[in-house]
Parts: C-alpha cells; structure tokens; sequence
C-alpha cells in the first residue's frame, strides 16, 4: 500500500466513518481513522486464512484465558503489515506525528501480569506460524485498574479502555450463547437434564490476530454478558425505574471487571460465573463449528486442541462432559475419554495461595449437574487407580488443580524447573500414576512486539547485520554473536542503547519531572509486587548503597538509576506496604544532595505493557530476584535479555535456561537455589541470623526501623522489618549478602563498557531460543498434534 493510498484511505475514514473534517479532527479522531485504515487491511487476510481453515479440515487450537494483556493494537497491525513507513510518511502528511498518534491508543489491559501477557504472545505466534486458532477469552468493560501514587500509597481507580470507539473489534449480534447457573438436575428416562434458574447470553465480539508480514490471522473472541430480557416492561410501568433495569444490571455485572486479585476471599461467587460463563460459551462455539463440518463426536479430539490457560477455565472438563453425555447422548466412560482428548492444562504457579479451590457448596448452587460430574469422575478415576492417596475433592471444596490434571491428555509447566518442581511437589501423586502427562514448555515472547517495535534501533542494527530474517526466526540472531568482538558493531549496538536510555530520560522529566543521567546504569525491576518477587531485597540494597556513599561520598561509586513499575492486588496489604516503602524510600534517596549523583530511584505509576515497551529496550540491568522455587517462569527476564540488558537473578524460572543460553560468565547469579532454600526454611531463626551476620543488612533495617523513610512517624514499616526479622518466609534478609556481593560485581563490570556490551550482544545473540514461535511450535507437536497452515492462506 502507497502513502498516498493509505493517506485516502484516513481521509476516507475521517469523513465518512467518524464524520469529521481535518480541520477539526482529534488525535483521537486521526488514530481511529488510522486504525480504520489499517483495519481494511487485515480483512482479506483474516477471511482468507478463515477459508483456509474450513477447506483444510483440519484440527484447530482453542485457548482459553481468563486473561489477554494485549496492551496496544494499532502498532502491532501496522508493524506486521510492513506499513510502517507508508503509516508515518502519510501521518506526517496530514501533520501529524506518528508516534503521538500510536500512544494516543488506550491499553487493552485485560490481564494482570504475565499469564495475560503470554496468552497475548502466544496470540500473535500462533498467527505468525500459521497454526488455525482461536483466543476466548472474556470483554471486560473495565480492564485491570489504574494505578496512582498518594503519599506514596497505591491508589486504584477504574480503568474504562472502551471509553472511546474500539477499531478492532467486530460485535456478533448473531454468536450469542444461552448460559445457565442454578436450578435443577433431573433425571428422565435414563437421560439427566439440567434445567438452570437463571440465565444470562453470552455474546461474540471478534477481534482479527493478524501475523507477521500478514501472512495469516486468527480471531480472538471475547463473549461480553447480556441480559435475557433487557428490561421488566411491568416495573418500568409502575414506576419502578431502578428495579426495572436489574435484570440487565446483573447480567451484565458478569463481564464488567477484571480479578485484580491472586490472593484475596473477595468475590468467590462471581468469579465462578465468570469463568463458567466464558469457559461454557467457548465451548459450544467449538462444538458447533465442529458439527457444522463433522457429523461424529468421537471425532472430536482429532479435530479439536483446547488449551486450558491455568485452572481458570478447568470446568471446561465437567462442561464438555456434560455437553457429550448429557446434550449429545454419548455413554459417560467414553465422554470423559473423549474429552481429555481434547483438553490440555497449563499449570502456572505452585504457591498454594494461587491454587484454586472451590467449596462444594458454592459450586453445588450455581453447577449443579458440574458437581455432580466431578464426583463421577472423581470417582472413576478412584476405580481406576484403586492405589491412589487422593482425591479431586477435600474439606468440602473442589481442587481445580486435580480436576484440570484428570481431565486433560497433557499438563505443562511453564520453564524446565518449574515443570520439575511440579512433578516433585503438587502434583507428585498424580505424575505417579499419570508418569506421560506432565512436559515442560518453556514460555516465550513475541519478537515482533518485544523487539521489532519496541526496540526500532536495535531492530535496525539487527537486520542491517543479518538481515531480517530474525524477525520471524529468532534463533538466527546467533549469526550476530561473532559480532561481540567487532569494536566497531559494539560502538553502535552501545549507541542504540544510549539513544533508547536518553529517550527515557527525557520521557521521564516530561511525565514526572525526574532528571536521570543517561549515562547511569539503569537498573529496572517490573512486575507485580508480590512479596516472592522481592521488590523488598531490592529496595534493602538500595538503602544500604546510599548509607554506604553516604559514609564516602568521595568515592568511586557505580552510578544508577533504580527504576521500579508494578501494581499490588488492592486486597494484597503487605504489597502495598512494600509500594509506600519504596516510594518513601525514594523520596528520601532522591532528595539527598550528597548522594544524588550516585543513586536516584524512580516509580513510575500505573506500569502497564506500554510503559514495558518503553523500559526495557532502556534497560542495562534487568532484576529477576524472586526466592528460588517460587517464580514458575517469568517472561519479563526473557524480553530483557533479548533487548541487551545483563541479569541479576537467582535461580528461579526460566532464569536458569537463561543463564544456561547467555552463559554463566554473561549473567550475574546470586542467591539460594530451590533446594537450598527448603533447607534455609528449617533453620530456626534464620532471618535473625542472617542479620547477626550482615551489618549492613542491619543497618539497613535499622533505618527503616528507626523512621529515617517515615519523619515523624517511627514504626510506620515495622510490618516490613519484622516479617524480615523474623518468619521471613521469602528469605529477603537470608539472600541479602549475596545479592549485594553481585550488585557490587554488578557495578564493577558495568565500568569497563567494551566488556559490558560485549556480554549485552552475547545476551542478545543467545536468546533466541525465547521466542513464542519456538513456545508455539513446540505446543503444536507435543500437545495439540497441529499442523501450521501458511502455504494454504496464499497471501
Ligand atoms: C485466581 C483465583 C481468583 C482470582 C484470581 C486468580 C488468579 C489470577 C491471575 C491467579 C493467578 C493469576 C496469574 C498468574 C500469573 O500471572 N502467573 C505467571 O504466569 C507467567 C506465565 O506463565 C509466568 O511467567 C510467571 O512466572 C507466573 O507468575
């Protein structure tokens, strides 16, 4: 497409669509006709790799999240497109800066952190690799909330992305399900039937997925809750205006918010709808589109893949079940084979906090007949293994966990050591009984967004040495690792990395009035604040750095900006204590003029994956410092090492197929592994200890404690300083030692920049392996049995 085409087209758009001129249109107005534009685009692609899917006949994948952090959708288009240039040239046309235009754009922030963010990747890689697949998930009205800062507290408001027209979502008036809760179970001539109290309709919007070079597209579909009836005609004449809009109210209230939280009791009973809700819908969309082209059930696991993301839809086993024995009449024994056929379950976290459960009470009200279908299967499964020491069912509640491994063919863990620790503790029983369910699929992530649009200097370094070929097969950016000793490549790669730190900069002093030094080590940690993420260590080091140049403010000290983004569940009390620490924290650091010029630390609010496409190209030092054993992979450590920055980190996740990649020379280690810390977690008193046998640990702690990051109010964090003196459940105080030995290494290393580029290019050419397209392709011949369509799309 010409510039001059694309131009007619916003124009077009502008007019014809949005009913305004150029002389009056928004930059809201311009992005929207843009997205118009761009739009038209992906159609015949999308219809095309539709055709191709039907006339193929052959199996499809099905995802299911509760979650899809996609963040920004007009970018992602136009860069897969290749229209890029022809986008900026015809914006700077019309006077218009692309780049304004493009972050005009609200986030679709539909997930809280990385579960979300890897459906979204996955999303896009299974449209690169051609693989026919759908994403179903759920359209909240409200994504995850807004963070702000008050006092340095966390403040959370509602965040409304669908304030403004949506461009890329089509409304399908005409896929609309029937979901039913409560009521009744009867049996009738040998048939069960359940007949719910109430119900609500589950409606499409369909949302094109279009890959790289828009050689393919997939559709995602989220189901947004619709009232039966939309209002009671009776009351609204009586006069009763509020009662006679309940009926839509309550429905609607099913898909209004997204779940904040993974830890708090809020909520229980809505929380079930909703993944009742999207999980049956789902399902009798796959259902149907399979009849339409089959005729026999049985077929079913040859045709169909679901992927079941966490146990968040695992009532998808009961439901299919049900929908084969009960709807279509197929024996039960065979209608549970048939559909752990089908079903497959990501496991993404081992904390038993995160584990879901629900109470057989709570699930026998509103999934009666599903109730009843666990104990059946519960059941055989017993008869199965008469040896067995447990069961899906315990203390009343249903563990969905156990429920999601029996009903699936195949469950994964997310990195090699988490997949092991799965075998090793949650699920050991089951991995006995069941020793081929489990395999291990490491994560990964879209280099398209990751790298290509996130990081255009690097980008363009990339493919001006190799070639663009990178783009879509990652693995060859080793062609790049000989590189590492051309001094010439390393002054540009090292020139790329100033511009994108230079570029923060000025962002940063625009949006929050912070000046950084970009030639300061950028030393940046984003994710959720979680209390096994230890943003807490970090922020310890912190203290400890500055009392230490504040001791010899003469020194020759590393400087460095630690930069934080997170958000806390609003239900999470002690990840909020930990925000207001490190802002207070920051305050005090900040404002120091002694030694400021050494150590600065800056929290953006409401970190979101925009803002992750800001930092992380920026990034010299990327912080993936959870207690061993409890991160099951983490994504963010991989999109980090892509983009050139060096790791601190522990032996965590993916972290150790990272170093293992990188080399261990190329990645600064630190900290207990996972056997270790079980072993730590025994000794009596071992935070108490490790502070005997750090005086800087104590130091730090002391400061804290003393009130000098809360004037005038001593004790204000004690709940922080005693949890680390004493349960420290996390090993904070325990791993402190090591973590400042290797931040002290950390700042040795970063002063010889020959060396330091040197290893972030070896990190870069090394982390290939961490594409989604590899993750994707190995799903696809080890779980789904798929196979990838691209010749058959003929665009
Ligand atoms: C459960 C019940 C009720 C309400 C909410 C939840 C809930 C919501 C979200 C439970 C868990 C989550 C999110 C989990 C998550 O993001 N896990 C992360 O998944 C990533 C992708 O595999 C990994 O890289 C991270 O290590 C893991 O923490």
């Amino acid at each position: 497409m010409t510039t001059t085409e694309l131009r007619e087209a916003i124009l077009a758009h502008l007019k014809y669509a949005l009913g305004t001129d150029p002389d009056r249109a928004s930059v809201t107005d311009w992005r929207i006709a843009l997205s118009y534009a761009i739009r038209d685009r992906i159609v015949d692609p999308w219809f095309a790799s539709t055709q191709a899917a039907e006339a193929a006949k052959g199996k499809r994948v099905y995802y299911l999240s509760m979650e899809f952090l996609i963040g920004r959708l007009l970018e992602d288009a136009v860069v897969n497109l290749g229209l890029m240039e022809s986008a900026s040239a015809a914006m700077s046309s019309l006077g218009l800066d692309l780049d304004t235009v493009l972050s005009d754009e609200p986030d679709a922030a539909l997930g809280n952190g990385g579960l979300g963010r890897l459906a979204a990747c996955f999303l896009e890689s299974l449209a690169t690799v051609g693989c026919p697949a759908y994403g179903y998930g759920i359209r909240y009205e409200h994504g995850l909330f807004r963070q702000s800062f008050v006092d340095g507290r966390q403040v959370e408001s509602p965040e409304d992305w669908l304030r403004q027209p949506h461009a890329w979502e089509f409304e399908r008036p005409g896929a609309a399900f029937e979901i039913g809760f409560g009521g009744r179970v009867a049996s009738n001539a040998g048939r069960t039937e359940w007949t719910p109290a109430e119900s609500v309709v589950a409606e499409a919007y369909d949302t094109p997925v279009i890959g790289w070079k828009g050689r393919w597209a997939n559709t995602l579909r989220l189901w947004s809750a619709k009232p039966t009836t939309f209002f009671d005609l009776d009351r609204f004449n009586r006069g009763d205006y509020y009662g006679a809009a309940e009926p839509e109210a309550l429905a609607r209230t099913i898909s209004r918010v997204l779940y904040p939280d993974d830890t708090t009791e809020e909520g229980k009973r809505l929380r079930l709808k909703q993944e009742y809700f999207f999980t049956a819908a789902s399902l009798n969309d796959i259902l149907r589109r399979f009849l339409s082209e089959h005729d026999d059930l049985r077929q079913l696991p040859r045709k169909v893949a679901i992927q079941l993301n966490d146990t968040h839809p695992a009532i998808a086993g009961p439901e299919l079940v049900r929908l084969l024995h009960d709807v279509h009449g197929m024996p039960l024994d065979e209608a549970i084979v048939t559909a752990r056929g089908c079903l497959s379950y990501t496991n993404h976290t081992l904390l038993p906090e995160a584990l879901e459960r629900w109470s057989e009470g709570l699930m026998g009200s509103l999934l009666p007949r599903h109730l009843s279908l666990i104990e059946r299967i519960d059941a055989a499964h017993a008869a199965a293994h008469p040896d067995r020491g447990i069961t899906m069912r315990e203390n009343g509640e249903v563990k969905m966990g156990e429920l999601a491994f029996c009903m699936a063919h195949k469950v994964n863990g997310v990195s090699a050591l988490h997949t092991e620790l799965m075998k090793r503790t949650v699920f050991s029983e089951l991995h006995r009984l069941h020793p081929e369910r489990i395999l291990n699929q490491t994560n990964g992530v879209t280099p398209r967004r990751w790298v290509l649009s996130a990081n255009p200097r690097l980008s363009g370094l990339l493919t001006d040495a190799i070639g663009e070929e990178w783009v879509d097969d990652l693995e060859r950016l080793h062609e790049i690792e000989p590189l590492a000793e051309d001094a010439g490549f390393r002054e540009d790669y090292a020139a790329a990395k100033r511009a994108n730190k230079e570029e923060l900069a000025s962002y940063l002093r625009a949006e929050r009035g912070v000046s950084v030094d970009p030639e300061a080590m950028f030393d940046v940690q984003i994710k959720r604040i979680h209390e096994y993420k230890r943003q807490h260590l970090n922020i310890l080091e912190a203290i400890a750095l500055w009392q230490e140049i504040g001791d010899n403010p003469n020194g020759d000290w590393t400087p460095r900006v630690k930069i934080f983004g997170g958000k806390a569940a609003p239900g999470y009390v002690f990840a909020k204590e930990i925000i207001h620490l490190i802002n207070s924290v920051a305050q005090v650091i900040n404002s120091d003029p002694v030694t400021s010029k050494f150590l600065k630390i800056d929290y953006p609010a409401n970190y979101n994956v925009s803002l992750a496409e800001r930092l992380i190209p920026a990034s010299d030092l990327s912080e993936q410092i959870s207690t061993a054993g409890k991160e099951a992979s983490g994504t963010g450590n991989m999109k980090f090492a892509l983009n050139g920055a060096l790791t601190i980190g522990t032996l965590d996740g993916a972290n150790v197929e990272i170093r293992e990649l990188v080399g261990a020379e190329n990645f600064f280690l630190f900290g207990m592994d996972a056997d270790e810390v079980m072993a730590r977690r025994a000794i009596d008193g071992h935070a108490a200890r490790a502070i005997e046998a750090d005086p800087r640990l104590a130091r730090a702690l002391d400061a804290i404690r003393d009130g000098a990051f809360s004037p005038g109010e001593r004790g204000r964090f004690d709940a922080i300083v005693s949890n680390l003196s004493q349960a420290d459940y996390f090993l904070v105080s325990s791993d402190f030692t090591d973590y400042w030995r290797a931040q002290r290494e950390v700042d040795v290393a970063y002063r010889d920049r020959t060396a330091w580029m040197r290893m972030a290019i070896l990190n870069t050419a090394r982390s290939g392996w961490f594409s989604s397209d590899r993750t994707i392709r190995s799903y696809m011949s080890q779980i789904w049995n798929a196979q990838g369509l691209l010749a058959d799309a003929g665009t």
